[in-house]
């Protein structure tokens, strides 16, 4: 059977590479035919159609079907899985507030249409900014789905600091394991590498230079995506393709061993005294089911408290907002 998967922002330049990645099988399992939804607003549908074209001629045989739709019921009935990446733009001279308007109408909508169509089980993966707070919308908007199906995206976030420590230690990536993204998708993000690991070695003691990694590391992931958009002139979109596919089949596969990832969940019982209720990103385990886990009893050291809390008060402050839009 095959997998029906929902991507929104269909037209984006996020999607053009996450599309392929997906119907070639990199993220549901390389024998899991798939069933590709794509929804953008209806003035680009003609750029989806082209996309459309554009999958068929890569000749993928994992891909039984390509529907393109700007009509929230036909793209949310039935799905098992959503990557949310469509979400309105910051325009010049526009304030927070309205962004975070604009986007809770667009969010509001398509939690409805989730809780009205989709299945019970549907995994949602929030992209489009505010990520975190976009997520909590959608969350709140589809009372009839699980909250721990709910998650938004800061792998981005984790593969850009271990790539970071990577290239200082001269070694690959993948010798880099459990970095931290701790609280917002945004420069208040705290990337933590207190209990990431090179190749077995704690990152403090193979990188032995703590004033970097207090620094200069941190600013540098806090402010990636926008050294990206200085030099492309574009935002980050073939990375942020990859780190979501990473997201998701870590998500529907389960986590490594010893490993954790981060990603953005609903925070509750007080883990690392993040207050209740904020979509929070935290290092989460993920078994077989698909059930994820907070990871529990990593110390925190003082220098780490005040970055979790920089971060959980502004994510409470982007809720309260967005919570003040949300209708009745
Ligand atoms: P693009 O502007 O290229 O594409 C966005 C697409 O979404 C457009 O085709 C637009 O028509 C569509 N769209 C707008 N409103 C919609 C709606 N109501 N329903 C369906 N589709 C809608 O942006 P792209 O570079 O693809 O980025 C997409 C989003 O990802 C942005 O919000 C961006 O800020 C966010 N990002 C989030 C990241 C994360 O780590 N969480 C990293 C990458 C990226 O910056």
């Amino acid at each position: 059977m095959a997998l029906r998967v929902l991507v929104t922002g269909a037209a984006g330049q996020i999607a053009y590479s996450l599309l392929y990645s997906i119907a070639k099988g990199d993220v549901f399992g390389k024998d899991q035919p798939i069933s590709l939804v794509m929804l953008d607003i209806p003035p680009m549908l003609g750029v989806v159609e082209g996309v459309v074209m554009e999958l068929q001629d890569c000749s993928l045989p994992l891909l039984k079907e390509c529907i393109a739709t700007s009509d929230v019921k036909e793209a949310f009935t039935g799905t098992e899985a959503c990557i949310m990446v469509g979400a309105m733009p910051r325009r010049e001279g526009m304030e927070r507030k309205d962004l975070l308007k604009a986007n809770v109408k667009i969010f509001e909508a398509q939690g409805k249409a989730l809780d009205s169509y989709a299945k019970k089980t549907c995994k949602v993966l929030v992209v489009g900014n505010p990520a975190n707070t976009n997520c909590y919308t959608m969350m709140k908007n589809a009372p009839s789905i699980p909250t721990s199906n709910f998650s938004c995206l800061t792998r981005l976030d984790q593969n850009r600091a271990q790539a970071q420590i990577a290239m200082r230690l001269g070694t690959t990536c993948d010798a880099v394991t459990n970095a931290i993204i701790w609280g917002n998708h945004s420069t208040t993000q705290f990337p933590d590498v207190a209990h990431a690991k090179v190749n077995g070695t704690p990152v403090y003691e193979a990188v032995k230079d703590d004033d970097y990694l207090k620094g200069e590391f941190i600013k540098t992931v806090q402010t990636r995506g926008g050294a990206v958009i200085k030099a492309r002139k574009l935002s980050s979109a073939m990375s942020a393709a990859k780190a979501i596919c990473d997201h998701m089949r870590d998500w529907w596969c389960g986590t490594k061993g010893d490993q954790w990832v981060s990603m953005g969940v609903v925070s509750t019982g007080n883990k690392y005294g993040v207050a209740e209720d904020l979509i929070f990103s935290f290092p989460v385990r993920i078994n077989a089911d698909k059930e994820w886990q907070i990871v529990d009893g990593l110390p925190i050291s003082d220098f780490a408290r005040e970055k979790l809390d920089i971060t959980a008060k502004e994510l409470t402050e982007e809720r309260d907002i967005a919570a003040a839009f949300l209708s009745a």
